[in-house]
């Protein structure tokens, strides 16, 4: 199948990068949001993602016109749907944007269309969710148009290359409906691209996150283990992983963005009494900011009137996404021990979350502060200077709770050195 038209529904961390590689492909896409203030932005050239490539990626197919900015979604040979499936307060699948993105194609659906639903879903979302509203146009999913699931898997942070070269998994709720979806992606996927019907695809995309989840969660939980014993865990994972077939993960603050700590509860919703391992798993990283926030008062003897300069509030290195973020969930925890944090993000200076003392500044936070904690293992601090940051501040104490500091370096430099699961 050839498709020359495209519209993408969702200018998000997904649907934005998509568009834009299309248009660079030559595809004439229009991409919609219902967001004005993201439509207004990027109608004037503005990415509201920080992605590699991609600011300059978005004014390119702009100034060539193959990428439209749109409220409205157009008629077009294919949709594809990137929107945000989040979880509501029960830790069930929140649909809506998935439900409100399928009615808003129903009137530009047209015969020998294709529909493909990229947003992360529960299984069975795309047959049992998807096709009955757009067979509301009265054209019959897999007859009339085709329809087919194929997860997104990019990374972010290297979104414009893995989207590439990733492998890519579609899943059609009939083999035509794949193997247009093939056709559509085959513009630019490099990595091999494999054919499956909806639910197993739908399935695949939960089982990797959820892998992922409990991997993670095993390394807190060894992070944990290791404190109790005083065992240095970042020696310890990496002797253990020198055996062929151990790779242990990295503990950390805990689990954040807005895939990973959400995605495992929608098997968990789907079939709970089945899913027991998966459940714990998410307790154990949900639990891993409130295991910090001990571990770092106990180092400095309470915290009640300490000032901590927080260094980090993205939900992982390198990014400026701050949703979810774990990092974020500590900072709160130390305020409610009664620290005064004075937290900074230099990827995102003015994140403007809630319950959370931000500057701008990293020496506004280290002046006063007595405690200086490593949230985030961005580059930028990682290639901070202790002899340069022992003359901004009187801290006594450093907590590294993501082993991106040399000890002996910050020791050197006249600082108490603590961190997650180091021997002291
Ligand atoms: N984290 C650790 N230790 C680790 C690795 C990660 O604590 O060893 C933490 C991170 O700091 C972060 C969270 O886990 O808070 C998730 O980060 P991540 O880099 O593992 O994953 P995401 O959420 O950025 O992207 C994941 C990816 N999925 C997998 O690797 C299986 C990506 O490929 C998916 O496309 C993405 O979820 C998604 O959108 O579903």
């Amino acid at each position: 199948m050839k498709f020359s038209t495209l519209c993408v529904i969702g200018m998000g961390y997904i649907g934005l990068p998509y568009a834009s590689v299309f248009a660079s492909k030559g595809v004439r896409v229009t991409g919609m949001d219902t967001n004005t203030a993201i439509i207004e932005g990027l109608q004037a050239g503005k990415s509201h993602i920080v992605e590699p490539g991609l600011q300059e990626l978005v004014v390119k197919v702009l100034a060539s016109g193959h990428l439209t900015i749109s409220t409205e979604v157009v008629s077009a040979d294919a949709f594809i749907i990137a929107v945000p499936t989040p979880f509501d307060t029960d830790k069930r699948a929140d649909l809506r944007a998935v439900i409100a993105a399928s009615q808003s194609i129903v009137p530009h659906l047209r015969r020998g269309n294709l529909v493909i639903l990229e947003s992360t879903s529960p299984p069975r979302t795309t047959t049992d969710v998807v096709t009955p509203i757009l067979e509301k146009s009265g054209l019959k999913a897999g007859e009339d148009f085709l329809l087919a699931y194929s997860p997104e898997r990019v990374l972010p942070g290297r979104i414009l290359q893995e989207l590439v070269e990733n492998p890519r998994v579609i899943g059609g709720i009939d083999r035509s409906s794949a193997e247009a979806g093939r056709d559509l992606y085959q513009i630019f996927v490099q990595g091999e691209i494999i054919l499956t019907d909806a639910t197993t695809a739908e399935m695949v995309k939960l089982m990797e996150n959820t892998f992922r989840d409990i991997n993670i969660a095993i390394a807190n939980e060894f992070s944990r283990l290791a404190d109790a014993f005083n065992v240095d865990i970042w020696e310890a994972i990496s002797i253990a992983n020198l055996h062929p077939r151990v790779q242990i993960l990295r503990p950390g603050v805990g689990v954040g963005g807005h895939c990973i700590d959400v995605d495992p509860w929608f098997l968990v919703e789907a079939a709970p009494e089945r899913a027991p391992l998966i459940r714990a798993a998410r307790s154990v990283n949900d639990g891993q900011p409130a295991f910090l926030a001990e571990n770092i008062a106990r180092v400095v003897g309470g915290l009640e009137g300490k000032t901590i300069a927080f260094l980090g509030l993205a939900f992982k290195p390198n990014v400026d996404d701050v949703r979810e973020s774990p990092a974020a969930e500590l900072v709160r925890l130390l305020v409610s021990a009664g620290a005064r944090v004075l937290a900074y993000e230099p990827l995102k200076p003015a994140a403007n979350l809630q319950g959370i003392e931000q500057v701008e500044h990293l020496e506004d936070a280290l002046s006063g502060a007595h405690l200086v904690v490593l949230g985030v293992a961005h580059e930028v601090f990682k290639a901070l200077d202790p002899a340069e940051l022992r003359l901004k501040t009187k801290a006594e104490w450093v907590y590294d709770a993501v082993n991106a500091w040399d000890k002996h370096a910050w020791e050197a430099a006249g600082f108490k050195f603590h961190g997650l699961a180091r021997r002291n």
